[in-house]
């Protein structure tokens, strides 16, 4: 007999829950802190539980012309939200380090030239059920699922878990779109139980 279902595995991937995408930090995403408790919530559903960090060197490239400076590595900003609860955390994902290419997706630089190790980390584990949330939901979100979708993964955005930057104000509602287009089923964090 094959039972091939019983190790299929979920995993919940918690993207850049980090001290400067929230109040207070230097690229505050608006009620980004609202989404941790939620994020503590749902970790004992899960056989897995991944969290990235956005991880720059203190000269890189996003720092130029597009973001404030932020989640240098081995700062406060960068650190996880003192609320997180990261004890059962298996995995933490480290991107952005490159000086000059950044990194939205957590599996993938943004020129797709250097892999994470997220892809083998989960395929090694038998991981083929994403569920992502996490800061921002038009940047760092939204490419950790688009790659995952395209990685072969069954990817879940679970809405309520994440909060966006919104620089124009159809930001957020046009991601949630562009990922429910290509395969992203969109729920919500109290249909998981
Ligand atoms: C992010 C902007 C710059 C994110 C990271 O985590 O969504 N956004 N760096
Ligand atoms: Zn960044």
């Amino acid at each position: 007999m094959i039972v091939e279902s019983s190790s299929k595995k979920k995993a919940l991937l918690l993207v850049d829950l980090q001290n400067d995408f929230c109040p207070g930090g230097s690229l505050a995403i608006a009620e980004g802190d609202a989404v941790i408790p939620i994020a503590n919530q749902l970790q004992s559903y899960f056989d897995l539980v991944v969290a990235s960090k956005d991880w720059h060197p203190k000269n890189h490239t996003s720092f130029v012309d597009l973001w404030p400076i932020h989640c240098v590595q081995h700062t406060a900003g960068s650190d996880f939200h003192e609320s997180l609860d990261t004890a059962r955390i298996d995995k933490i994902i480290f991107k952005g380090m490159d000086e000059a290419i950044d990194s939205y997706s957590a599996f993938f630089d943004n020129e797709h030239l250097r892999k994470t190790e997220l892809d083998d980390y989960l395929k090694s584990e038998n991981v083929t059920e994403l569920y992502v949330m996490g800061l921002a939901t038009d940047y760092c979100v939204k490419y950790s699922c688009l790659d995952a979708v395209k990685l072969g993964y069954k990817v879940y955005l679970i809405e309520d878990g994440c909060r966006g930057v919104g620089l124009k104000p159809n930001d957020i509602s046009d991601a949630i779109e562009e990922m429910r287009n290509r395969g992203v089923i969109v729920i919500q964090s109290k249909e998981i139980r």
